[in-house]
């Protein structure tokens, strides 16, 4: 496995697009992958996770710190660095197995002389308030040079500002800011203590400004090591008194030591993931790197967050959390890291009290979660989440009030989550009240047509936001039913299992009159059927909007940015659609639908899907994988694998910054691999194992979790060998093609 990504050169375009590329972050907070040179012009930026704000001047979005690894050399009073001098060498990269940016760049000043930068940077996850940065400066010639580095208090932010005030703090060696949030005023202290290891100067302080006077003999190294605290009063009793503490604990352990942890705690992270190819070089690096780049974001140390659209790379998507996390994210942590699983949806669990404000807002009952959820769960979706190009006019965009699968895909996370860690706690900690609720919600809002006795779900949103308010959107309606049916399912579980409990949810939900209307919903819900072609209309009436080619709908653009959805975008009225919709429900609900309904509606959708969302590709290539069609797979998976690494997506629409990583095509890669190739399922009563191998993978390695069962399965195009670890000799059920077999604890092989 190759773990360092590497950039060589520098290229003035790629400033942005490396700033989410070479991302660090443990959770707490993201660091972007810039230099220590840059500022916010270059989009440097440290995003917290938890602490959202609104400045009053459009909508909130999470905060962005002021940036402590700022750092700048300066030759005869003017700036070194790759923005103002002449390049004579530049690498940038990423080492995933420390979660650690690296650059070494080597300019020439002014007068020809050679100077070389090297720092290392990582978001340490052992102390996970803790940046920690190492810098150096090596002169070739004899020279004067000055460092100055410090906490930038110029602040990228998309949104405007969101600091009420910034005060200056020095004690000791540690010196730094204490910030208050405009709109809640929560405290956040950033602390700096650096810490010379190589060479001498003269070192002045001003307010947060640390000045180096160097020099410098030919060949001679000037080094340092930065310890960057994070402290917020939602964590730290005394935010100020914590980050003194953790910059001078962190500069007593030193560097080195830092360092070899957190390669031992990212270790234990790939050695969850226990993946490999043989093969596939490119394709296993790809892979290793979306997990990095999603577990980098995950909530390890609390389950009042989520991931964020755009991971913690920066304040896009206002930082909300979106269904992504339980359609798309959730599969990964489940099976490599059910505690991250669960911390995500007792997330959910927490902010009930915000989708059932949802819901009353627009005349319903039960929980209609957020579409962009933030901190408290309040839905950070605006209702005019767009600008036309041509009138520069807000548009009425309805994605917070029609997309209501997103209560059915909260309570699908909630029970795939149960189904493969079989940890029911979730249920009883709240799980099932969420469930409940948003079963109640869909009780509420479905409309039931009695001359065609069934329920409808009208004026609603699929998963292509291209075409909003239709009627029976397959997706949202499949979603619907299996919500009614986990409800039920859940409901008969407490009944036997936990009566008392059972007793409890449903006085405290005053839900007896609820439940047979449920079940009634379960068994009388709409659900469009395949066709004589055997293809499944995505909404009422999609077939018969214009069938025409992607080519021939980009032919009308007249404006790059235009946008192509509702209200009046050139796909409206047409059957181009954004995302994968149907696609994503013959993925999610595989066992409802024939093979032969699978492979006819790929072929039909694929060539109408414009795959203008990032959760698009992975989905596609999903689905192919299951149904062996390995070729269409490959090419899919590598696109979503890739994405981050390539940076195919739009840095910018119009003004905006859109770009960032995409933790849900990251998710979305594990699933392929894992899920579609490898074919690993989990049921009820066991696991299913149905590999389907891309031909130049001479074997796929990978491990997962099941229940108690920690499992490595290893498959060729021979057989599949199953080591099986765990605390009980009851044999686990597998189900390897067509026959259902048992492992026991120890290596198990079922031939092919
Ligand atoms: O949730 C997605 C949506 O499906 C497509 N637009 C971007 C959102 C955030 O990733």
């Amino acid at each position: 496995m190759q773990w360092r990504i590497e950039e060589k050169g520098f290229n003035q375009e790629k400033i942005e697009f490396f700033g989410s590329k070479f991302s660090v972050g443990n959770g707490y907070f993201g660091y972007r992958g810039t230099l220590q040179e840059y500022g916010k012009e270059q989009l440097a930026a440290c995003t917290l996770s938890e602490i959202f704000d609104d400045n009053g001047n459009g909508w909130r979005e999470p905060i962005n710190m002021p940036n402590g690894l700022l750092t700048k050399v300066y030759y005869r009073n003017k700036p070194l660095s790759v923005l103002d001098s002449k390049i004579l060498e530049h690498t940038q990269g990423l080492d995933l197995s420390a979660g650690k940016q690296y650059r070494q760049t080597t300019l020439e000043t002014e007068d020809g002389k050679k100077v070389t930068i090297e720092a290392n940077q990582f978001a340490s996850i052992d102390n996970i308030h803790l940046l920690v940065m190492e810098y150096s400066v090596k002169a070739e010639a004899a020279m004067e040079l000055t460092i100055q580095t410090g906490i930038d208090e110029e602040i990228w932010n998309i949104n405007g500002n969101h600091f009420a005030s910034i005060e200056q703090k020095a004690e000791g060696a540690v010196s730094g800011l204490v910030c208050k949030t405009l709109q809640d005023s929560k405290e956040i202290a950033i602390g700096q203590l650096v810490k010379i290891t190589k060479g001498n100067g003269t070192v002045t302080n001003d307010d947060t400004d640390i000045t180096f006077a160097l020099s410098l003999q030919p060949g001679e190294t000037f080094a340092f090591e930065k310890y960057v605290a994070i402290g917020k009063d939602t964590d730290c009793e005394n935010p100020w008194e914590s980050v003194m503490a953790f910059c001078s604990e962190a500069s007593d352990t030193g560097f080195e030591t830092l360092l070899s942890k957190q390669s031992a705690a990212w270790k234990k992270r790939y050695d969850s993931f226990g993946l490999s190819i043989e093969g596939d070089e490119e394709a296993l690096q790809a892979i290793y790197y979306s997990y990095y780049l999603l577990y980098s974001s995950a909530p390890t140390h609390t389950d009042k967050v989520a991931i964020p659209a755009r991971g913690l790379s920066g304040q896009v998507y206002k930082g909300a959390y979106f269904w992504d996390t339980e359609i798309y994210m959730l599969p990964m942590f489940a099976y490599c890291a059910p505690e991250i699983a669960k911390n995500l949806m007792m997330y959910r669990v927490h902010n009930l009290e915000g989708a059932y404000e949802k819901a009353q807002e627009y005349g319903y009952r039960g929980a209609f979660f957020p579409w962009e959820s933030q901190e408290k769960g309040q839905d950070g979706c605006t209702h005019y989440n767009l600008t036309d190009i041509f009138t520069g006019r807000k548009m009425r965009t309805y994605f917070r009030d029609k997309q209501v699968h997103i209560s059915a895909d909260v309570a699908y996370g909630i029970w795939k989550y149960v189904t493969i860690t079989k940890d029911k706690s979730i249920l009883l900690e709240g799980g099932a009240e969420v469930i409940m609720e948003c079963a109640r919600f869909f009780n509420s809002y479905a409309y039931f047509k009695k001359d065609k006795d069934r329920f409808e779900l009208l004026d609603v949103t699929g998963a292509d936001e291209y075409h909003e308010r239709v009627n029976n959107d397959a997706y949202t309606n499949y979603m619907v039913w299996l919500t009614a049916k986990i409800t039920l399912e859940v409901l008969d579980f407490l009944a036997k299992e936990h009566p008392d409990h059972y007793q409890k949810v449903m006085e405290k939900l005053d839900y007896e009159k609820e439940l047979p209307e449920v079940k009634e919903m379960a068994e009388k819900i709409y659900l469009s059927k395949p066709n004589q072609d055997g293809i499944i209309e995505q909404f009422s009436g999609y077939f018969k909007e214009e069938d025409l080619s992607i080519e021939e709908l980009y032919s009308r653009i007249i404006e790059p940015n235009e946008y192509l959805g509702s209200p009046v975008g050139l796909a409206v009225n047409t059957q181009i659609i954004k995302q994968a919709d149907v696609i994503l429900l013959l993925s999610l609900l595989s066992e409802e639908f024939s093979e032969d309904v699978k492979e006819k509606n790929w072929a039909y959708y694929e060539p109408r899907t414009e795959h203008g969302s990032s959760l698009s590709t992975c989905i596609y290539a999903l689905l192919a994988a299951k149904i062996g069609k390995v070729d269409w797979a490959y090419q899919f998976l590598m696109k979503a694998a890739k994405l981050d690494l390539l940076g195919n997506y739009k840095q910018y629409l119009g003004p905006l910054y859109i770009g960032g990583t995409h933790p849900a095509a990251n998710g979305g890669t594990w699933m392929v691999a894992v899920q579609g190739f490898g074919g690993l399922e989990a049921v009820e009563d066991g696991i299913v194992l149905n590999p389907h191998l891309p031909e130049h993978w001479k074997q796929l390695s990978f491990r997962f979790v099941y229940g108690e069962y920690i499992c490595q399965a290893c498959m060729d195009s021979k057989g599949i060998s199953l080591q099986v670890e765990a605390d009980t000799d009851a044999p686990l059920r597998v189900k390897v093609r067509d026959q259902v077999l048992t492992a026991k604890v120890g290596e198990n092989y079922f031939a092919l």
